[in-house]
């Protein structure tokens, strides 16, 4: 294991494209890596073949991700690919997206949405999947980030902040950590969705200590001896439950409190030597949607590291060969992003891929873009902790300083 100082201090070499070596010992997960390897050096080399006679192959379609995300958009009232991961998941997915692209809506469209999300929201705060369903902790993220995006009066106004505050206690458990819903699991997503909310409406402090009271070091618990965060304590650390882990630490200034050089070292590890990406965990397949849950994980990491540490000036994982991998493996010719080669594109990968490679080219740490190819594939920023752009995390907090008392 590198000690902070050499990871610090190492010069920055790019990944090697080395092959995983199963030291001949085929087991299953050796030979879906080898598989998924071999699907993405198809990626490459047609890549390689035809950059002579088409030099734009490495280009973000952006044109067909937008006539995807617009045809999704139309579709959301009766589209069963959104049956189960909710409304107002799908609606914060194609207006990030979009947002990264650099397209904005009609205002006509954008209320429509709004008022959409008012008939989701609960009569007892917080938002539900769809209409007239309980409230739950990730739909109600959804809804106040989408909400947020939007930023209009009325779209702030349809977050309705108050009954927010009572929906947040009434999923909060004594020791600090949080239910997804009244009566439903404890895992540290619920945690992050509801510091996000709270910190994105700018709640008082008042509240927020009374809120967040313990929250920290529950967090904390969730660190696994890997070094990264699992869902719950005691459970295998994951990107997706690290990510949750160390942006709620950021947002509540209590990094401090988990094993920051661990959850460096842990991330680091999960950039595939071979196809540029990330992995969730340790020995799983690469998928595109880790590039935003350990991408953005990674400069969180480094942010918290600086003042305790020397300065850092740059990402420490390659950027230009996760780029790669999303730009060469994870585009559909049709539009929409995915996992790996062979899956079909959806409104997830799509939002979490094209947020990756915003975080890559944009990277706190570092002093200026750094895009891969084409310049038309610089997509816009994103706030690494609540994932949305940079300047809707400013117009909402400004918006709820000045309306202290906003409903
Ligand atoms: C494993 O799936 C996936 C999980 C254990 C959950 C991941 C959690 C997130 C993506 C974070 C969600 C965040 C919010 C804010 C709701 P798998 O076994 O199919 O994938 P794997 O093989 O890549 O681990
Ligand atoms: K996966
Ligand atoms: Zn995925």
């Amino acid at each position: 294991m590198l000690s902070l100082d050499e990871l610090l201090f190492r010069n920055f070499e790019d990944l090697k494209h080395f092959k995983f070596d199963d030291e001949k010992h085929s087991t299953i997960t050796s030979r879906e890596q080898r598989k998924t390897e071999e699907s993405v050096e198809k990626c490459y080399d047609r890549f390689n073949h035809v950059q002579f006679t088409n030099p734009g192959a490495s280009q973000l379609n952006r044109t067909q991700h937008l006539q995807y995300l617009e045809i999704m958009l139309h579709k959301l009232p009766w589209n069963y690919e959104c049956l189960d991961s909710s409304r107002p998941w799908c609606i914060y997915w194609i207006l990030q997206s979009s947002k990264l692209l650099g397209y904005n809506y009609d205002d006509k469209y954008l209320e429509d949405i709004v008022q959409f999300l008012i008939k989701c929201r609960a009569p007892t705060g917080g938002f539900g999947g769809g209409p007239g369903q309980y409230a739950h902790l990730a739909p109600t993220y959804a809804a106040v980030n989408s909400l947020c995006i939007i930023g209009t009066e009325s779209a702030y106004r349809a977050i309705d902040r108050e009954s927010l505050v009572r929906f947040l206690f009434s999923v909060r458990d004594v020791d600090g950590s949080f239910r997804l819903h009244v009566d439903g699991e404890i895992d540290v997503r619920g945690t992050y969705c509801a510091i996000s909310c709270a910190k994105l409406t700018n709640m008082p402090e008042s509240i927020l200590s009374e809120l967040f009271r313990g929250t920290a070091d529950w967090i904390a618990s969730c660190q696994t001896y890997e070094g990264g965060f699992g869902g719950a304590p005691d459970l295998e650390a994951h990107g997706g439950y690290t990510f949750c882990g160390i942006a709620s630490l950021a947002l509540l200034n209590e990094a401090d409190k988990c094993d920051k050089k661990a959850l460096l070292q842990w991330t680091l590890r999960r950039q595939m030597s071979y196809e540029g990406g990330f992995q969730g965990r340790t020995n799983k397949l690469v998928d595109g949607c880790y590039s935003f849950w350990v991408g953005a994980t990674i400069p969180i990491t480094q942010a918290t590291l600086i003042g305790s540490s020397r300065d850092m000036d740059q990402t420490l994982f390659d950027v230009g060969a996760m780029q790669e991998y999303i730009l060469l493996c994870c585009q559909k010719p049709n539009g929409g992003l995915i996992d790996k080669p062979g899956k079909p594109q959806d409104l997830y990968h799509t939002c979490y891929t094209l947020s990756g490679v915003s975080i890559a080219q944009h990277s706190e740490c570092a002093h200026q873009p750094q895009v891969l190819g084409d310049p038309v594939n610089s997509l816009l920023p994103t706030h690494p902790l609540f994932n949305i752009p940079p300047n809707s995390v400013a117009d909402a907090l400004r918006y709820f300083s000045n309306n202290s008392n906003a409903k």
